[in-house]
């Protein structure tokens, strides 16, 4: 019984992914919904179509890139485990300590130190330090997310990076007074970071910009629309993202920049430039098959599964969906703290896949509490049945007790 009681005492204190066990304190915040969808390796499933686009993104860079001596510049990496540290996911990558993206809101805390990696970006710095001048890297990220059918709070990326000296920087330049490096450090500008020259720095990105181009041509043919939108990330400078047009809507698929050049030098390679980028495999998947709704990659309906053959250029075939039943829930706002994704994730729980899209419908003060109230729809749906009245019933009623235990509301 002493064993029996241990047990107990460690559940309450540790949280366990994937075989291992963890401490527990006040960040601790993945639920089991999550911790049921770590190790799925649906990037690794053969046949699978977030397997299919990888390996296509893949073979591309093999097939472009060769070096001298016929080999693959990019090496391809695909299986590191997705809990990391909070360093890793952000201090590494010049994350400020009081910067909204590490918020507890947005993302999963396994404990203080320990998260589930929001990005692929978290490896950055290992991969270069163990010297690494190019490489993919895929794997399966986690955000506390809104639920709509581009976003996820479970999803995949696909980083690449490379890294120049100065003979491969400006080989074809033919000018061999061109350097990575200003000798002595100029002016940081929306253009370049302080420590390259403007050579450099255009050559980067525009090497960095025709690579995913011909990426993006080459996966969707020469007709696809894009457009490039500047961005800010804290790791790279300049930064864009790329956006695609998907049936007539512009979808962003990834984020891009030249790597801040600290990176490089907590890395050992201070004396290199690099590009990265992050794309969104599900959002490549989407545009790749014309898939409509990212809920559907995580469907075990064979209907779905069935579509999808490595090698097979298909195109997916919706079937009949299914109706979809609406519900709303109201309520007053009791303090400034309320947050949506807090919701959200409460519907996420108790709703599991049956919630296909939450939205905020009507929001007003009212004049004389000057308390918020806030409405919310929700789309009740599921990819592989006709859900029952009492299912959909059974599903808001916990929706409604569970968001008013945990959250500082009053239904109304
Ligand atoms: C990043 O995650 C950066 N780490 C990308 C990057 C890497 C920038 C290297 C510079 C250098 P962002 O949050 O925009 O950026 O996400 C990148 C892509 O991941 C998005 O464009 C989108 O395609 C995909 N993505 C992000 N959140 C979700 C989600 N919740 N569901 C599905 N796809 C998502
Ligand atoms: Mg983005």
């Amino acid at each position: 019984t002493a064993g029996y009681w241990l047990r107990c005492m460690s559940t309450l204190e540790t949280i366990e992914l994937n075989g291992r066990n963890y401490k527990k304190d006040h960040m601790t915040n993945v639920p089991q919904n999550i911790i049921n969808r770590l190790n799925k390796q649906l990037h690794n499933t053969k046949d699978h179509p977030l397997e299919i686009v990888k390996s296509k993104i893949v073979d591309y860079f093999h097939g472009y890139f060769r070096n001298r001596h016929g080999g693959c510049v990019f090496a391809s990496i695909d299986n590191i485990s997705p809990v990391v540290t909070v360093q890793q996911n952000f201090d590494n990558l010049l994350v400020p300590k009081d910067h909204v993206s590490r918020s507890k809101n947005d993302n999963y805390y396994i404990n203080d130190l320990q998260m589930l990696r929001a990005h692929t970006t978290a490896h950055e710095i290992d991969l270069i330090s163990s010297g690494w001048n190019a490489f993919l890297n895929t794997g399966d990220c986690y955000r506390r997310d809104a639920i709509d059918k581009s976003h996820f709070p479970v999803f995949h990326q696909l980083e690449g990076v490379r890294i120049f000296d100065d003979f491969e920087l400006f080989e074809e330049t033919k000018d061999n007074s061109l350097r990575i490096l200003e000798k002595t450090a100029s002016m940081r500008t929306e253009e370049k970071q302080a420590e390259h020259t403007i050579d450099a720095a255009r050559i980067t990105e525009f090497n960095l910009k025709y690579t995913l181009m011909k990426l993006v041509e080459n996966l969707f043919g020469d007709n696809v629309e894009m457009r490039w939108v500047d961005a800010y990330f804290p790791f790279t400078h300049p930064s864009w993202e790329l956006e695609v047009k998907l049936n007539g809507e512009w979808m962003e698929m990834l984020g891009c920049g030249i790597l801040e050049q600290q990176i490089l030098k907590y890395a050992g390679a201070g004396d290199r430039i690099g590009w990265a980028f992050g794309l969104g495999l599900e959002r490549f998947a989407m545009k790749l098959f014309d898939i409509p709704d990212i809920r559907l990659f995580w469907s075990e309906d064979e209907r779905f599964l069935k579509q999808f053959k490595t090698g097979v250029d298909t195109t997916f075939q919706p079937f009949s969906k299914y109706p979809p039943s609406y519900k709303d829930i109201s309520f007053w706002v009791n303090d400034g703290n309320f947050s949506s994704n807090d919701l959200f994730e409460i519907a996420r729980s108790v709703g599991g896949d049956v919630i296909e899209e939450m939205t905020l419908v009507d929001q007003f003060v009212h004049p004389k509490t000057q308390r918020e109230s806030h409405c919310y729809r929700i789309t009740y749906r599921a990819m592989d049945r006709t859900l029952r009245d009492e299912e959909v019933n059974d599903v808001q009623n916990k929706l409604r007790s569970e968001a008013a235990k945990l959250l500082h509301i009053e239904l109304r």
